[in-house]
């Protein structure tokens, strides 16, 4: 029996408060409306950037349902929906690309005016939730939402994949792998015999290092004070394994000695703490080093640095999405991952039933995993 047009009720994770786990509760989610499309989702990973609602540092509207890098099958579609059709496999996309923006439209940048990033407001579009729990309305996480067996998103917000790639693997292009990938090799533009410093080896961090490695970098640094991140670290590239805790001295001065006093060509800050981004740019090259922002650092918070820093010549960025288009982007980064030309598997380090999420954050905040891949 066709669930088009109906409301369908099934279970999500809602986040009702910070600092509480999460409860699987019975929601009903509404059909889509016009421009939009109901997912089916089969696959999520969870990523830092959810623990950061839920640790209250990154502020947003609960109740919501968390989740932003999913992959799924599209259930149903709204009127005028003609990008993807019920049965397509896809990917939400937690930058949209609308196309007509002065972002989607410029070659310069990804942050499609429609991104409910810049300024949460937890709500499609047009200004509504299509998910109620309990009589009450819960918010939406940028423009996605995938910590719940169906949710809606705008046309926008989705794209479509090839049928073949394996979902439980894939989700990760929704974020991960692609924000950390991307932010090396498009908005660092890692060169050819390069040195980079990757701060923070989670999912995204390790991205990053294969992003310097394929951009043929010839030392990538890699800086966790986790040690038991290393392993991994060289598996996917690094050259060099660095823990801060292990030196007296600051991390730039560091990594400015192992340079001979040069620092690295490129720094990524993929952690999402305002020492770590400063530690970053003061390990760059002084006149032409470029560092990267790439981990969220808490709604509140503010930098305080030396402009010295900057007015040698070095270069501060931030990337959102690895700056990719996310739309045109996502397709291609799917073949490419059919094609070999990456591989996802070591960023998964577990696979657990949508269920127990839970137990997914417990091993996220503790080092244990890098991405857990929960399944429906
Ligand atoms: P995850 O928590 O898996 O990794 C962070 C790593 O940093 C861990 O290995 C920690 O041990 C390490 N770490 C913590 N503190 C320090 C420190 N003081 N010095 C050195 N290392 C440290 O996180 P993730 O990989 O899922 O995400 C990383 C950040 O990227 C996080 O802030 C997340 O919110 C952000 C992000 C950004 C974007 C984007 O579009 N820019 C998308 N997704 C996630
Ligand atoms: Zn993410």
């Amino acid at each position: 029996m066709s669930t088009a047009g109906k409301v369908i009720k099934c279970k999500a994770a809602v986040a009702w408060e910070i600092k509480k786990p999460l409860v699987i509760e019975d929601i009903e989610v509404a059909p889509p409306k016009a421009h939009e499309v109901r997912i089916k989702i089969l696959a999520t990973g969870i990523c830092r950037t959810d623990d950061h609602v839920l640790s209250g540092a990154f502020a947003v509207p609960l109740p919501m349902v968390l989740g932003h890098e999913a992959a799924g099958v599209v259930e149903s579609v709204g009127e005028g929906v003609t990008c993807v059709k019920p049965g397509d496999h896809v990917i939400p996309l937690f930058v949209p690309q609308c196309g007509n923006c002065n972002p989607c439209k410029s070659t310069r940048g990804n942050l499609c005016y429609q991104n409910d990033i810049s300024h949460v407001r937890g709500l499609m579009p047009d200004g509504t939730s299509r998910f109620t729990c309990k009589g009450k309305s819960l918010h939406h996480f940028i423009s996605t939402s995938s910590f719940t067996e169906y949710t809606v998103v705008h046309e926008n917000a989705v794209v479509k994949i090839d049928a073949a790639a394996p979902l439980e693997k894939v989700c990760l292009i929704g974020c991960g792998f692609s924000t950390g990938y991307g932010a090396a090799v498009q908005t660092a533009k890692v060169e050819r015999g390069s040195t980079c410093a990757v701060f923070g080896l989670g999912g995204v961090g390790l991205s990053a290092v294969m992003g310097c490695k394929a951009a043929g970098a010839s030392r990538i640094f890699a800086v966790d004070i986790n040690p038991k991140k290393f392993p991994k670290a060289l598996e996917v590239g690094a050259t060099e394994c660095v823990n801060p805790l292990d030196y007296k001295k600051p991390i730039n001065e560091v990594l400015y000695d192992l340079t001979d006093g040069e620092g690295v060509d490129y720094s990524l800050e993929v952690i999402g703490r305002t020492d770590t981004m400063a530690a970053a740019l003061a390990s760059c090259h002084e006149n032409y080093g470029t560092s990267v922002i790439v981990g969220i650092a808490p709604s509140v918070s503010e930098i305080c640095f030396n402009p010295l820093l900057l007015f040698t010549g070095r270069t501060w960025k931030g990337s959102v999405f690895g700056g990719w288009k996310s739309k045109d982007a996502i397709p291609k980064l799917v073949s490419d991952f059919m094609g070999k030309k990456f591989v996802l598997d070591p960023l998964i380090t577990h696979t657990l039933p949508f269920e127990k999420i839970n137990e997914g954050f417990d091993m996220l905040r503790s080092g244990k995993s890098i991405r857990t891949i929960l399944t429906f």
